[in-house]
């Protein structure tokens, strides 16, 4: 059996890491606690744990130069005979706790990943200051060669600072997207995905 291919999903507090999970993987292990006083109307809970999704990414042999699509695992597992003609490779989200003080869980579960999910959240501009120390801290503990895509996340949402002010602030390019409403996060999964296999075949 090939081995999953493992990408981390790293981020600040907020940054929609657990969501980005859940909403590939309906099935995926998410060890979250309830806090005690509600950050926002909709985030009562934060990870203490870590998340675990497991989806597989779907290519047509034919027309390979095609993304392709993102399945849940057990999803593709019951419709097997629809991607005979399929490249399949199977992937692994790992998702980190992100409180600053989860500093060594994250690195931790940064061991042996493939490539790297950075989320930011980009309508609060403290989260962003916050980011760049997660940033640092995930380079610090990680080979430079490993793939890693910068996501500013919640395009959907009033008050978003948008690509250009959020690369400028935190020095790296970054890519636009809403896991909420699915814009632009294939499209990172599915590239980081292709680096990836590049690598491992260069
Ligand atoms: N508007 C909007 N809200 C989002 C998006 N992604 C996540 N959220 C919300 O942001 C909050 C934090 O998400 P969560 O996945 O718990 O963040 P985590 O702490 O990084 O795991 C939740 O209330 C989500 O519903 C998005 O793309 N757009
Ligand atoms: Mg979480």
């Amino acid at each position: 059996m090939e081995k999953p291919i493992k990408i981390l999903i790293t981020g600040y507090f907020n940054s929609g890491k657990s969501t980005l999970i859940r909403s590939l993987d309906p099935d995926a292990i998410v060890i979250e606690k309830h806090m005690r006083s509600a950050y926002s109307e909709d985030k009562t809970q934060t990870t203490t744990g870590f998340d675990l999704g497991r989806i597989a990414w779907l290519r047509p042999k034919i027309g390979s130069e095609s993304i392709g699509e993102l399945v849940s695992e057990s999803d593709y597992e019951k419709q097997k005979e629809t991607y005979v003609d399929y490249i399949v490779k199977k992937v692994e989200l790992k998702g980190v706790p992100g409180k600053m003080h989860f500093s060594i869980i994250r690195s931790i579960l940064a061991k042996g990943c493939d490539g790297v999910i950075f989320l930011i959240d980009g309508c609060e501009m403290d989260h962003i200051k916050n980011s760049i120390e997660i940033l640092k801290e995930t380079k610090n503990y990680l080979d430079k060669d490993i793939p890693l895509k910068i996501i500013a996340n919640k395009s959907d949402k009033e008050g978003y600072l948008g690509r250009v002010k959020i690369s400028s602030l935190i020095q790296e390019d970054v890519l636009e997207a809403s896991v909420k409403t699915k814009r632009g996060i294939i499209e990172a999964i599915t590239s980081i995905l292709e680096q990836i296999l590049r690598k491992n075949t260069s």
